[in-house]
């Protein structure tokens, strides 16, 4: 059963493996000039990125920043289907100092602290050791479309490119915490990987999971996406996926596994991706004395893909509207469109269940009864009865946003 899926890819795990071995990895390059650009909807006005080719393995991303890469998927791709390619998969770092060239024969996976046996597993035995498991599940930046936060707040101005759904291959994180044997009395389990602070008294870039969480047999120590080993930029050789949760848990170039018998004190788990701890994460700007919490499970959110605002559809005739849609740590129950701002909604048929961390297909027939401007709106529903709600969202980090997406279209 296990290398059968990726076989249908045409590759066993043996091979996914040599093939990286034998390609060598291209050095990043600087991005060569942009060829052409594109205006991100931003709410003062547009606002206008680069469209790059110049990474290696990676095909047409909006350039949000080059070192650390930030790179962001143009928004049309999500209207081609419900897996994002791995080369318009989109890309973020902490730091720049991540190694593009991987030797595969000698990375090692250390496991360590509060276990009876320390491990150090080559790349090998990470593939071939350990039952091979398979899940489809969204990889999203927790500040992903923090670009409509108003007032404006620092950090990447993602639309909302950065998001992307894969079939991820992998191994159990459990499976590897039992061979180490955790030993009684653990709490946590710190992961980190191959990139480090770039500046003096930087943070090295680490998250941790509760020890519980980590052996759930859910959350995965994967070595390929949609079949294909990773690109270098997302991870390549394995990552961490923590289906349900924002990505910034999803460690990349993972290559330290640490069994923590004392509560984690890195930046990155006492201060960094906190959110306030208030009803959706959401604060009105300035607010102070507010006790925040780390940000962890995402939320249901929707989008209309092959609709975009200022498109003209025509008036009294059906015309189709379809998307995508994810349920955050559940499933996806319903997705409902609006075609009159809101005041009422009609469901929409839902597109093949690929599980429920993954991205589900949405499409209906809309009708606009008259000419003139109309405001399309989709609302997914989770399977905990969770909705999206349309009152915007705000905090300082610019995090959690799920706010019922607009698109404003005229019809003639
Ligand atoms: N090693 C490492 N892993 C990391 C990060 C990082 O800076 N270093 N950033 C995290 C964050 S915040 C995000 S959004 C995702 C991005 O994953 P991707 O580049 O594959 O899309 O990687 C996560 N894993
Ligand atoms: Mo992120």
């Amino acid at each position: 059963m296990a290398s059968r899926d990726l076989l249908h890819h045409g590759m066993t795990r043996r091979r996914l493996l040599g093939n990286a071995a034998a390609g060598g990895l291209a050095l990043l390059s600087p991005p060569a000039s942009a060829q052409t650009t594109v205006d991100l909807p931003a709410p003062g006005g547009p606002f206008r990125l680069p469209i790059t080719t110049a990474f290696p393995q990676k095909g047409a991303m909006i350039l949000q920043r080059t070192r650390p890469p930030w790179l962001e998927t143009p928004f049309e791709v999500f209207d081609k289907g419900v897996m994002t390619p791995n080369d318009q998969f989109y890309v973020s770092w902490h730091w720049a100092s991540f190694p593009t060239d991987i030797n595969v024969d000698k990375f090692n996976l250390r496991v360590r602290g509060h276990v009876n046996n320390q491990l150090t597993l080559t790349l090998k035995q990470v593939l071939h050791e350990f039952p091979q498991v398979e899940l489809a599940a969204v990889n999203q930046c927790s500040g992903n479309s923090r670009l409509f936060f108003q007032p404006a707040v620092a950090g990447c101005q993602w639309a909302n490119g950065a998001m992307g759904n894969a079939v991820w291959t992998g191994i159990r994180l459990k499976d590897v915490l039992d061979r180490a044997g955790v030993k009684a009395g653990a709490l946590q389990v710190r992961f980190s990987g191959l990139d480090d602070p770039l500046v003096p008294g930087g943070a090295k870039f680490m998250k941790s999971l509760d020890v519980d969480h980590a052996r759930d047999g859910e959350v995965m120590i994967a070595y390929a996406m949609n079949g294909e080993s990773f690109p270098v930029v997302n991870g390549f050789p394995i990552r961490l996926v923590v289906p349900g949760w924002f990505s910034v848990y999803w460690l990349k170039m993972l290559n330290d596994i640490e069994v923590l018998d004392q509560p984690d004190t890195n930046w990155f788990t006492t201060t960094g991706y906190h959110i306030p701890d208030t009803p959706r994460a959401s604060v009105t700007p300035g607010q102070a004395d507010v006790k925040t919490v780390p940000i962890t499970r995402m939320v249901p959110r929707s989008f209309i893909t092959n609709i975009r605002s200022g498109d003209s559809l025509p008036s009294g005739a059906p015309t189709l509207a379809r998307g995508i849609a994810f349920g955050g740590d559940r499933g996806v129950a319903r997705v409902d469109l609006s075609i009159d701002q809101g005041k009422s909604w009609q469901p929409t048929q839902l597109g093949k269940d690929e599980g429920k961390y993954s991205f589900r297909q949405w499409q209906t027939q809309i009708t606009l009864p008259s000419r003139g401007q109309h405001v399309l709106m989709v609302r997914c529903t989770n399977t905990d009865g969770l909705a999206q709600p349309d009152v915007p969202i705000w905090n300082p980090g610019g995090y959690n946003s799920n706010t019922i997406e607009s698109t404003r279209v005229t019809a003639s």
